[in-house]
């Protein structure tokens, strides 16, 4: 691009020498000319959303304030930078989130209130940014925020999706999908950089050259390319004034237009065939846990981390004459196996484009990956037919099998392994539908570390899925206990304990030091301090009865235990379990006299969750729910003593209401099936107790909090393989029966229908083991309410989970990361000159 003449740098600096003031007159002079200048709106007229844009566009200005001298500070620095490669992010909202970090709330309040606006509506009108599934999604989201708080050089890279995660609608109990655009009204956080941008290759096939020395030379010769463009989003961290970024790739039609094609004459349809390339980052997959071979998934993952690597070493070159400080200046995180790719790109990148030799390339790049996994369940694993890479991407695929050749090699001569067990290691898995790439394993191989998300997971792992590979390098593997932030999922969500917390530590130190709340426990008997935990559990369960109300009419028994359980409906999961029992409790209400009635504790169940569109028995669990829910909730018998509800299209906003209106929340995946969890330490924060199994991060809770401060059933993870095995002769208790029977009578409606649900746990069947943990979780449903009864106990226990969660900030969790895997080092937060 054309430089100006002369820069007059006097007149520049002293333009923009301090930050735009945060008085309220100032604000309100900002959102007005956004009003006028940016929505070209009238200051006169304008609604609860545009006052919302208007409002987003004012904060946005001061985000980029920072972020621009954060980057600035950064690349005088040069520090080893942190990159998170994810595909995906669950943001959320972002408007709340901001004025909380930069410390302006306050005057915002009052700067929308004097403009006539309320400040809880405006906030309303921001749409999720849904570009994640669930756990995995949200956990990098709160990452950022907790690296953009401690002052890490840290960016985020993923997919702006054009569509988000879809949005539920349940319609007579049954789950329908309908698309997320949620770009409608223009989102206002993000900042488009037509200017940054890369081309991304495709098909076609490669040409070996000599070259003068002798060396081949390897070219791909695309069959396809298109543009990847950047859209960054400031994220900014509580009271520092650094401020990263998270960039999401867009894709655009190539901007090198063929002239062939246009000039063969149909001109219209060729613009129409080069429009096509958008179609890559139109939608996020929503399949939570299961692998599907789609190539439009393989392309995007491709395109993902060929635009980051691309954009990376582009950033690294602008500084570093050659590549030896490369893993000095680098650390790149991969976010479960979807970036995988990024490693023979790298490689590629380095050896065809920047002529390092393979020992170079792979010296460097197994320096700077690491590996995050999230699961163990089988289906989940990526498995890419070789013929789709190949032909997809066939550069690739010839750096996969050398990779694989020489890693083999390895395998024979230094570990002295042979035979069936070099090819139970191999990343190309032979199978009768033909060859597959085993992404955990190529991502293994090269990483120099991998981790799992909680102690019991990480233990899993190393003696499951990569057990082989422990044997060999056990010094690669780590455990990382997920954390999620207490900014959102405490301070912000919950203003009214927020306060409590603060006034009775005399500090808000917490906010970034969540260790502190474990000052709380010293008050947990005390009868006054009691009294005011339970008055800010009622206004937080007002707030969750008022969205019920909203939904469904309802006004719902304020003395009744909110028990939830939100999270992706998965058989894993159980919620089926939950619902058998709900049924159970209603069949043994319908059976009392009055006088037996008084003794009930009342209870409102609400579950949701969304199920993975091709998902068969996740979408009958929901119908389930729903067909036991309304038979509840209209039966005169029944009352206030028991109300069921799915609460449709769970999200981030949701979740920010449920979360700390609940009473009990469920955590009850079979043991040694859900890696961590995410929800469970965002309910033990809010003082909510946890019924639940010894299975992910649940057992570290257990730990902190102590056992006896959560309802804690089922059998542990090392006796469920055994347990599986001897699924047919397991006498089922007859109160399990009995739940069955009555969903299998038809006392719901819909018998035929859920009569696969039904086969699902019936002996041999029963993988997640249903009936085996069915009589002790009715042991700690029953524990539960007695403990209900006794106020005081019960507010105890639930101070006591606030007070001991103080390790599940992923403050912590980014802090460990830095220091054990990626070898980052905090910025002092000084704006440079
Ligand atoms: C989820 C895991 O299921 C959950 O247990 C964990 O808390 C979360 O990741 C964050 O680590 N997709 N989502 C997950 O795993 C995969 C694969």
């Amino acid at each position: 691009a054309p430089q100006p003449d002369h820069l007059n740098r006097e007149l520049l600096y002293g333009l923009l020498d301090s930050y735009l003031k945060n008085d309220v007159v100032s604000i309100q002079e900002s959102i007005v000319h956004h009003v006028e200048f940016t929505l070209a709106r009238s200051r006169y007229k304008f609604d609860t959303r545009e006052a919302y844009f208007a409002a987003a566009h004012s904060l946005r200005d001061r985000l980029i304030e920072r972020w621009n001298d954060t980057q600035a500070w950064i690349k005088h620095k040069d520090p080893k930078r942190v990159y998170y490669l994810s595909m995906e992010f669950l943001m959320g909202r972002t408007f709340l989130n901001a004025l909380h970090n930069l410390g302006v709330m306050q005057p915002y309040q009052h700067a929308l209130s004097g403009l006539g606006y309320d400040m809880e509506k405006v906030q309303q009108a921001e749409r999720d940014a849904a570009l994640g599934n669930g756990g995995l999604g949200r956990l990098a989201s709160c990452f950022l925020d907790s690296m953009a708080t401690l002052n890490l050089p840290a960016w985020g890279y993923g997919i702006r999706y054009e569509y988000g995660m879809f949005r539920q609608v349940v319609s007579e109990g049954f789950q329908k999908e309908q698309p997320d655009y949620w770009l409608t009204f223009g989102y206002p956080w993000e900042i488009q950089r037509p200017h940054v941008a890369y081309p991304v290759k495709f098909y076609g096939h490669v040409s070996v050259h000599e070259s003068q020395d002798g060396r081949q030379n390897f070219v791909w010769n695309a069959g396809e390319e298109v543009t990847a463009v950047a859209y960054d989003n400031p994220i900014p961290g509580f009271k520092t004034p650094s401020t990263i970024n998270l960039r999401l790739w867009a894709a655009k039609p190539c901007q090198e237009f063929d002239l062939e094609a246009f000039n063969t004459g149909d001109y219209v349809s060729s613009i129409i065939d080069k429009q096509k390339a958008e179609t890559i980052t139109s939608v996020l997959y929503p399949d939570d846990k299961t692998f599907e071979g789609k190539e439009l998934r393989l392309k995007q993952q491709h395109f993902m981390v060929s635009a980051t690597l691309q954009d990376i070493v582009r950033r690294y070159k602008e500084q570093h004459e050659t590549f030896d400080a490369f893993p000095e200046k680098v650390a790149m995180q991969l976010n479960d196996t979807h970036p995988t790719l990024g490693i023979p790109e790298l490689m590629r990148i380095l050896m065809d484009e920047n002529h390092l030799g393979w020992t170079r390339s792979w010296e460097i790049t197994t320096k700077v990956f690491s590996f995050t996994n999230h699961t163990v369940l089988p289906e989940a694993l990526e498995q890419w037919p070789v013929s789709l890479v190949e032909k997809l991407l066939p550069r690739h695929m010839q750096i996969i099998y050398d990779i694989n050749w020489r890693f083999v090699q390895e395998l024979e001569q230094n570990h002295g392994i042979s035979g069936d067990k070099l090819g139970s290691m191999s990343i190309i898995l032979d199978t009768e539908y033909g060859k597959m790439v085993r992404m955990a394993y190529l991502a293994l191989v090269a990483s120099h570390t991998v981790n799992g998300v909680a102690a019991i997971h990480s233990k899993l792992i190393k003696e499951t899925i990569f057990k082989e590979f422990h044997d060999i390098w056990p010094e690669k593997f780590q455990n990382k206990t997920n954390g999620v932030t207490q900014r959102r999922w405490l301070a912000q969500c919950n203003p009214p304990l927020n306060r409590l917390i603060t006034e009775t530590l005399g500090t808000e130190a917490w906010i970034t030091h969540l260790d502190l709340l474990k000052g709380l426990a010293a008050h947990a008997e005390d009868e006054t301090f009691q009294q005011k935990w339970a008055e800010v559990k009622v206004e937080a369960k007002a707030k969750l009865a008022s969205l019920l109300k909203d939904l469904t009419g309802d006004d719902l028994n304020m003395d009744a235990i909110f028990d939830v359980q939100v999270k992706r409906i998965h058989e894993y999961k159980r919620q089926f379990m939950n619902i058998l029992s709900v049924a159970l409790r209603y069949d043994r209400i319908k059976s009392m006299t009055e006088k037996e009635k008084e003794e009930v504790v009342p209870r409102v169940v609400i579950i949701g969750g969304k199920a993975a569109p091709g998902y068969d028995m996740a979408k009958r669990i929901i119908k389930l729910i729903s067909a036991v829910s309304e038979t509840v909730n209209n039966d005169p018998d029944v009352g206030d003593l028991l109300k069921v509800y799915f609460v449709p299209d769970y999200n981030v906003s949701l979740a920010e209401v449920i979360v700390p209106g609940s009473d009990l929340n469920q955590q009850i995946s079979t043991a040694g099936t859900e890696a961590s969890g995410t929800s469970n330490m965002k309910f033990a924060m809010n003082g909510s107790l946890i019924i639940g199994t010894m299975d992910g991060a649940n057992v570290e809770i257990a730990e902190e909090i102590g056992e006896e401060n959560m309802f804690i059933f089922g059998v542990g993870a090392q006796e469920v393989p055994a347990l599986r095995s001897q699924r047919e002769y397991l006498q089922v208790d007859p109160q399990f029966q009995h739940a069955v029977n009555l969903i299998q009578n038809g006392h719901f409606g819909w018998a035929d229908y859920f009569s696969p649900l039904i086969e699902s746990i019936t002996g041999s069947r029963d993988w997640y083991l249903l009936a085996n943990d069915f009589e002790s979780y009715l042991d700690a449903q029953e524990r539960v309410d007695q403990e209900w009864r006794d106020k005081a106990s019960w507010t105890r226990k639930s101070i006591l989970s606030t007070a001991g969660s103080g390790k599940f900030s992923s403050d912590r969790t980014i802090h460990e990361y830095a220091e054990d895997i990626w070898g980052v080092e905090p910025l002092p937060p000084t704006i440079p000159e």
